[in-house]
């Protein structure tokens, strides 16, 4: 590879899938491709990753900014901010308690090292509370896993190029992936004639287009057509009895609930045809293999926390699971959220509304009720490392007031944000491909892999990485050494004899005089052994080194599996120096199919089926119609809000210039409500929800069906030289906080009621 062709990883969505990228003097990326090297992608790539150099070349922060009185900013030293922030947060600290300050983000698509760096700020401020977006899409899932398989961080993977039959429901892969290599592998189950491919979505989405069987369900009525789905196999005994029994407990406690669903009356409920639900139940059960893949479209819906445990019933039941060719728990190399237990057992609570964690982890939707108000227990500080609340959390307006009025608020970007502008602070970053970077997106099954990327590019003056900024910050704040000179030394000896273990033995001694520094272990680690790795921005890694040793005493046959010669110590300083080493990524265990059910953490490795809560919630179904017919009288259309398209990744992309098609991000509509409302192709309208307003530009298409609106996120971000006819609609001003799930308070955004106006002197010809 020549000097100007490097390898690291595209960060628009959780694949990650290995690039090499080319640059010219000026460091524009003028080439991408596919890294055929990457253990997983294996050169594989979207439209998408192609147009990276959009992120790398964006108008980006250049000096930290405080706020003015008057509003406008100006740009202060980093020694200023990381003083001025440090006090602030001690302030805040001593004075009203660790509970009063939130942490926001943590980590996109591709940069997961700001959030494991946070840990160390968050100790120093004695906070528990971190509002991530996974808490507005996943933890109804997490919860559901807690209960079925022992952790709320036990996850299981998709494998659907290899099964028979593929149930994907409420997720588009052809355009969003979410797993490996996405467009060839449906492409391959849908041409296979040996194979299936089902879909469950409201709309005819890329993927609904390639299916065998298309079960167009109505808006946030998926949990009618799972139950039944599960109704009908319990009513007739179809349940695979030598699984439940061998691999299961409380299905009879289960059975019950389904014994008594109304399969017709659900079947009119979500709008799929009974005939078509009895096929796809008696294919589930006689198919050899059977995965099941979901994602926004049931988690971000009507029912989303007993969607979650449907769906995996579905699976379970029908003795679908721990084989090859099924849905299956896999490694996590670091786990990216925790496990919390119940509030009842002792679990931490919100100060304002209660909220419990899941996964360690608060959902956005409440962070505004818990700063903008009077309550004494009010948070009052804020720190947001790679996350834009105002415009990717529910409720834009809600969470721009909230910031506002927070006592001390932090943005740590790369870029101007919409959070940025609302902020005190604002802490210019590195880019992803500034420094050294990782996801623990690892999902993969029998092989699971990781990858740690160099950096590629030469930071920009005055930026700094995350791990640095958190550091310093903790140092300002008394809480730890900004060098541990005497441990360098020994970590220096340590590289190069690592089996005698020095460096270990060394912060045993240090923190046994010094027992505050435990909590700051990975600070540490980073200044001494990160310090002596042969590259010279490698500190980050230090945590690498500490995950490499831990996963070897948990898998050690796995890991060896590969061919590693080494045992114990020695096995994880080899994982260690593999993954530093391997720029494309490699891989890190190979499991058996039997050892999967190792992989659950109940004691007899044994799925528990029975979750009373859910259950319950079940039993209730029939009665939630009656207030959505009520609310649809003021706002007729189901607004799907935040599809995932060609060109829309998340908050990453700001230059609107990026985008190929699709500018301004249409609002899809079908051609007979097109017709009501006297509305034609490249119309703007106005739409109107009970939180908010926006313009937006049509386009008639009879993919979505009538009643039903879509539209991206992704689009009308501020940027230098554009206005919103040409960065689009900012889709959260549409949205509400209230709008979620009971449980989870997981968003409803594939369900929000909105109408439509006519914008007449906006036709564009
Ligand atoms: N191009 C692109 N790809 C991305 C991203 C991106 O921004 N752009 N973001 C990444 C991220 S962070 C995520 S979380 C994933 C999400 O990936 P997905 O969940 O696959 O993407 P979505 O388009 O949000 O929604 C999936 C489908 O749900 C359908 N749907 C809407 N309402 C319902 C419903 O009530 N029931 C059912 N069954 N289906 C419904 C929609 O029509 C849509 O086809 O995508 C990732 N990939
Ligand atoms: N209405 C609606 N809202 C949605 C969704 C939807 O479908 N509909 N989808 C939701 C989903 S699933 C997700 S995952 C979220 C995603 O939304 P967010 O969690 O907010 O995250 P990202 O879009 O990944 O990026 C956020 C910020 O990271 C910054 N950034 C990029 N690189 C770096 C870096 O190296 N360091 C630092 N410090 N910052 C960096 C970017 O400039 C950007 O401002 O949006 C959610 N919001
Ligand atoms: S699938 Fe995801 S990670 Fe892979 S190239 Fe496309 S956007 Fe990037
Ligand atoms: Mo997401």
């Amino acid at each position: 590879m020549s000097e100007n062709v490097q390898p690291t990883a595209c960060i628009l969505c959780s694949q990650n899938c290995g690039i090499v990228v080319q640059q010219d003097e000026g460091g524009n990326y003028t080439k991408i491709l596919g890294d055929e090297k990457h253990p997983v992608s294996e050169g594989y790539l979207c439209q998408k990753a192609t147009r990276l150099n959009y992120y790398q070349k964006q108008v980006r922060l250049t000096s930290p900014l405080r706020k003015r009185a008057d509003g406008t900013f100006e740009e202060i030293s980093w020694d200023v901010a990381i003083k001025e922030i440090a006090d602030k947060l001690v302030h805040i600290r001593d004075n009203y308690g660790g509970t009063s300050i939130a942490y926001a983000g943590g980590g996109g698509q591709g940069n997961h090292m700001g959030g494991v760096f946070g840990a160390m700020l968050r100790a120093a401020c004695d906070t528990p509370y971190i509002y991530a977006s996974l808490a507005q899409e996943k933890t109804g899932n997490f919860w559901v896993n807690g209960f079925l398989f022992g952790r709320q961080n036990t996850n299981y993977c998709e494998p659907i190029g290899e099964a028979e039959y593929v149930m994907i429901i409420g997720a588009n892969p052809v355009q969003s992936h979410g797993l490996p290599k996405a467009r060839p592998t449906i492409n391959e189950v849908a041409r296979n004639p040996n194979k299936t491919l089902v879909v469950v979505d409201v709309r005819r989405s890329e993927t609904a287009k390639k299916a065998d069987i298309f079960m167009q369900v109505k808006p946030g009525k998926d949990a009618f057509l799972l139950s039944a789905l599960l109704g009908y196999i319990v009513q007739n005994g179809l349940e695979n009895k030598e699984f439940i029994a061998k691999h299961t407990v409380g299905f009879d406690q289960i059975k019950p609930h389904f014994e008594k669903v109304p399969i017709s009356e659900y079947a009119t409920i979500c709008g799929v045809d009974e005939s078509l639900i009895i096929k796809v139940a008696n294919d589930i059960v006689k198919a050899k293999t059977f995965v099941l893949r979901s994602d926004l479209g049931i988690e971000q819906s009507h029912n989303s926390t007993l969607n979650a445990y449907l769906a995996r019933l579905l699976f379970l039941i029908t003795g679908h699971f721990g084989r090859e060719g099924t849905n299956c728990l896999h490694t996590l190399f670091f786990p990216l959220v925790g496990h919390s237990k119940e509030p009842e057992a002792g679990g931490v609570t919100t100060q304002v509304t209660g909220m419990k964690a899941i996964g360690k982890l608060f959902p956005p939707n409440i962070l505004p009720l818990e700063i903008d108000t009077d309550h004494p227990k009010r948070v009052r500080a804020l720190i947001v490392d790679s996350a834009n609340p105002v415009a990717t959390y529910a409720n834009t307006t809600a969470q721009r007031k909230a910031i506002e009025k927070l006592e001390l608020s932090v943005v740590i970007d790369v870029a101007m944000t919409e959070t940025a502008q609302a902020a005190q602070y604002v802490l210019p970053a590195q880019t992803q491909f500034e420094k050294m970077e990782a996801t623990f997106f690892n999902l993969e099954f029998p092989e699971n892999f990781f990858h740690l990327r160099h950096p590629i590019s030469k930071p920009l003056e005055n930026t700094l990485s995350e791990p640095e900024i958190y550091h310093r910050i903790v140092t300002a704040m008394g809480e730890a050494p900004s060098s541990f000179p005497v441990l360098a030394q020994i970590a220096k000896i340590d590289r190069r004899f690592p089996n005698l273990k020095l460096l270990p033995a060394a912060l045993g001694v240090a923190t046994f005089f010094k027992p505050k520094w435990k909590k700051y272990q990975l600070l540490i680690l980073k200044e001494t052994l990160g310090k002596a790795l042969p590259y010279s921005y490698a500190g980050p890694a230090a945590f690498i080194w500490v995950v490499s040793h831990i996963f070897v005493k948990k898998y050690e046959k796995q890991v060896r599996r590969l061919g590693y010669q080494e045992k114990g110590y020695a096995l994880g300083e080899a994982l260690f120096n593999k993954v530093l080493n391997s720029k494309s990524g490699t891989l890190i265990s190979k499991h058996t199919y039997e050892e999967s059910w190792d992989l659950i953490r109940h004691k007899d490795k044994k799925v528990r089926l029975e979750i009373p809560e859910m259950l319950k919630w079940l039993d209730d179904l029939p009665t939630k119609a009656t207030e959505e017919v009520k609310r649809a009288r003021k706002y007729p259309f189901n607004l799907i809000a935040g599809e995932r398209r060609s060109y829309n990744a998340n908050a990453i992309f700001r230059n609107p210039e990026w985008r190929k098609k699709d500018i301004e991000g249409v609002l899809k509509i079908n051609p007979e409500d097109a017709k009501a409302y006297e509305i034609e192709n490249g119309d703007w309208v106005k739409c109107i929800s009970k939180t908010g307003a926006i313009k937006i530009k049509i386009w008639i298409t009879d993919e979505v069906p009538t009643g039903m609106l879509s539209m991206p996120h992704g689009y009308g971000f501020s940027y230098p030289d554009h206005d919103e006819k040409t960065t689009g609609a900012l889709v959260n001003v549409l949205t509400s906080t209230e709008e979620c799930d009971p449980l989870a308070k997981t968003p409803y955004h594939k369900n929000v009621r909105v109408r439509l106006e006519k914008v007449m002197e906006e036709r564009v010809v």
